[in-house]
């Protein structure tokens, strides 16, 4: 695999939200995760617990499973990107209808202080600050995270509504 970008002197401190409701879930986001762990510029810092979350938006569908990673990364931000739409499309993710059902879903939330937007690429992701099913998990590994709003990820889960349905089974 080629990047484009060169290679930075230190590595970045990044969180990704990733989340299932096809198939195996727990298994899809094992996999997932093995997959960013062994790719070349990326290493896992902290892993959250699998929490099993309510579909939110405008699709009926089934319950998600959703964790949060933190790593440290020596990709760029189109770099990191590139790849979790790799890992998206290794574990056999077809892309239909927006916001409906997935084998796995691999999004950018954070990647330092860096604020990106590109036609492809937003970074902070603009809709995790409100989201329960991202916050629970990324507060549990990083209750420091900065939203780039502010705030962190532990100051956005004292407003954030719909925390009851998301519950840790793991
Ligand atoms: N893109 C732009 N910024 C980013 C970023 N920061 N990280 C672009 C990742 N991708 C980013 O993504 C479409 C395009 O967004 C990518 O090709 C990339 O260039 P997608 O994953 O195909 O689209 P999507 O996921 O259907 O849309 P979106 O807006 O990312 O959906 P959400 O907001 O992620 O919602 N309910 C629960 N409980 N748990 C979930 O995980 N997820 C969704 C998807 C709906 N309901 C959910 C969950
Ligand atoms: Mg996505």
């Amino acid at each position: 695999m080629t990047f484009s970008d060169t290679t930075p002197d230190a590595p970045t401190r990044c969180a990704l939200g990733l989340g299932s409701n096809l198939g195996d879930p727990r298994a899809n986001l094992d996999a997932a995760v093995r997959l960013l762990e062994e790719t070349t510029g990326i290493t896992l810092v902290a892993r959250s617990a699998n929490y099993r979350t309510p579909p939110w938006g405008p699709v009926p569908q089934d319950d998600y499973v959703n964790i949060c990673v933190v790593l440290d990364t020596y990709l760029s931000p189109q770099d990191l990107l590139q790849r979790c739409l790799g890992v998206e499309k290794e574990l056999g993710r077809v892309r239909d209808v927006r916001w409906g059902p997935r084998i796995i879903d691999v999004d950018l939330l954070i990647y330092g202080i860096r604020k990106v937007q590109e036609d492809n690429l937003d970074v902070p992701h603009p809709r995790m600050g409100d989201r329960a099913f991202v916050l629970i998990p990324l507060a549990e590994i990083w209750p420091d995270a900065p939203l780039g709003d502010g705030r962190t990820a532990l100051d956005a889960l004292a407003t954030c509504p719909d925390q009851d349905g998301v519950v840790r089974i793991d």
